[in-house]
This record gives structure tokens, C-alpha cells and sequence, in this order.
């Protein structure tokens, strides 16, 4: 793929291998063709809590790009800027209204109602106080209700991808939330054929292969 912008003045993307924001963010570069450069924030070792790191994103989350002396935090803001500073390449929103809501509702079911349920600091802090079963329960409840919701709102648009036949910013949202659920949550997926049968169609896809945790320069770094 042809790169949007070269060698001096690569973005900096702080990820994290294991972060299903940041792989949303990788698939939206890769999808643009926009070389980067990554650099690890190792969450588990605490990086993102660092004086240097709570500079870049005073919250301490990963994904943060900084784009000469345009520093973004949060997956949505980041595909956002990335949308209409390179708008020629992949577009990441159809033009008609209503498919580009139905891309914003699912991106933020995934964000706002599912994700923020697995985050490190929430599982860190819920496991101090409840078992593991409990917790894998709760957890597994939290996507389940999202997953339903998404099935429901998905199955009138859904084409070989979440909205149509093309890739839109929906499909970066449940891409990475899908393979987490399979892969780290074990998640029944029997009951979520649409998402089940969009996690196959992801993963033919070099853009989104490429972003894969396994993928990154940091896998299994811990
Ligand atoms: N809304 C933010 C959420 C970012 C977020 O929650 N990042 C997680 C990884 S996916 C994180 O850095 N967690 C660190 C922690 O919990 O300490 C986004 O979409 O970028």
C-alpha cells in the first residue's frame, strides 16, 4: 500500500499490544495507509501511570498520537483527526446520514457501554474484591448486553461488513472488541451469529491482520 506521508515526519502512535482501543486506531492507520511509529506503553507493567506518559494523556490510557505538535488522546478523537486530515484515503464514514449514525452508535456501544467494563484499572479493582468466576460473570454479562444490542441494531445494515459492503468506523469498534471477547473473555459467540460471521470477514482483511495483538512489536511482552 502507497504511504500517505513519509519517513520525517512519522505519527507517533503509544500502544499497547494488548489494548482494544489502540487496535482500533492501528486498523484505522493501516486502512489510510499511514506509516507510524509505535511506541509501547506497557499497561500491565504500569507505563501509562509514568510523569512522561500522564503528560501525553493526563487520564493515562493508551491509545495517544502525536502528530508533530498535535497531540490526540482517545480512539474516537484520534480516527476522527486521522478522517479529515487524510479524507482521500479509505474513507472511515459513509456520506449518507443515517448509515454514518448507525457507524457512530455502534463505535460508541463498544466504547461507552462495553469496553470501559474490561479495563485494566475496573478488573484490577473489581478482582480485589469478588472472585474470579464473579468477576469473568459480570464481565461476560457487560459485553453480552452490548453484543445483543449490536446484533439487533446491526441486522438491518449489515452487509459483508457491519454497515454495507464497504469498511466503516463501526467495524474498527467491534473488530477489536470481538477478538477480545473470543480470545481473552472465552464468550459464548453462539448467540451473536452477525458479529461471529463479521470477526471471520475481519480477519481476511491485511488492515485489520496487520493490527492484530499478535502482530505488534510488543506481543507477549510482559
Ligand atoms: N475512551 C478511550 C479509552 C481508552 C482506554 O480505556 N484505554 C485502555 C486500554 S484499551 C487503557 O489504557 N487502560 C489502562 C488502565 O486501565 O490502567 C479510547 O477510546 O481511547
Amino acid at each position: 500500500m502507497a504511504s500517505v506521508n513519509d519517513g520525517n515526519n512519522k505519527l507517533q502512535l503509544y500502544s499497547y499490544w494488548m489494548s482494544s482501543c489502540a487496535y482500533r486506531v492501528r486498523i484505522g492507520l493501516n486502512l489510510k495507509g499511514i506509516e507510524y511509529e509505535y511506541n509501547s506503553i506497557n499497561l500491565v507493567k504500569g507505563d501509562q501511570h509514568t510523569p512522561e506518559f500522564r503528560k501525553l494523556n493526563p487520564i493515562g490510557y493508551v491509545p495517544a498520537l502525536v502528530d508533530g505538535d498535535v497531540v490526540l488522546s482517545d480512539s474516537f478523537a484520534i480516527l476522527m483527526y486521522l478522517e479529515e486530515k487524510y479524507p482521500q484515503h479509505h474513507p472511515l464514514l459513509p456520506s449518507e446520514v443515517k448509515k454514518k449514525a448507525i457507524n457512530y452508535q455502534a463505535a460508541n456501544i463498544v466504547s461507552s457501554s462495553i469496553q470501559p467494563h474490561q479495563n485494566l484499572g475496573v478488573l484490577k479493582y473489581i478482582q480485589e474484591k469478588i472472585s474470579l468466576d464473579a468477576k469473568l460473570s459480570w464481565l461476560g454479562f457487560h459485553i453480552g448486553n452490548g453484543f445483543a444490542a449490536l446484533e439487533k441494531l446491526l441486522k438491518d445494515h449489515a452487509g459483508k461488513y457491519a454497515t454495507g459492503d464497504e469498511v466503516y468506523l463501526a467495524d474498527l469498534f467491534l473488530a477489536p472488541q470481538i477478538y477480545a471477547a473470543i480470545n481473552w473473555y472465552n464468550l459464548d459467540m453462539t448467540k451473536y451469529p452477525l458479529l461471529l460471521r463479521l470477526h471471520e470477514a475481519y480477519s481476511q482483511l491485511p488492515a485489520f491482520q496487520n493490527a492484530m495483538p499478535e502482530n505488534q512489536p510488543d506481543c507477549r511482552s510482559t
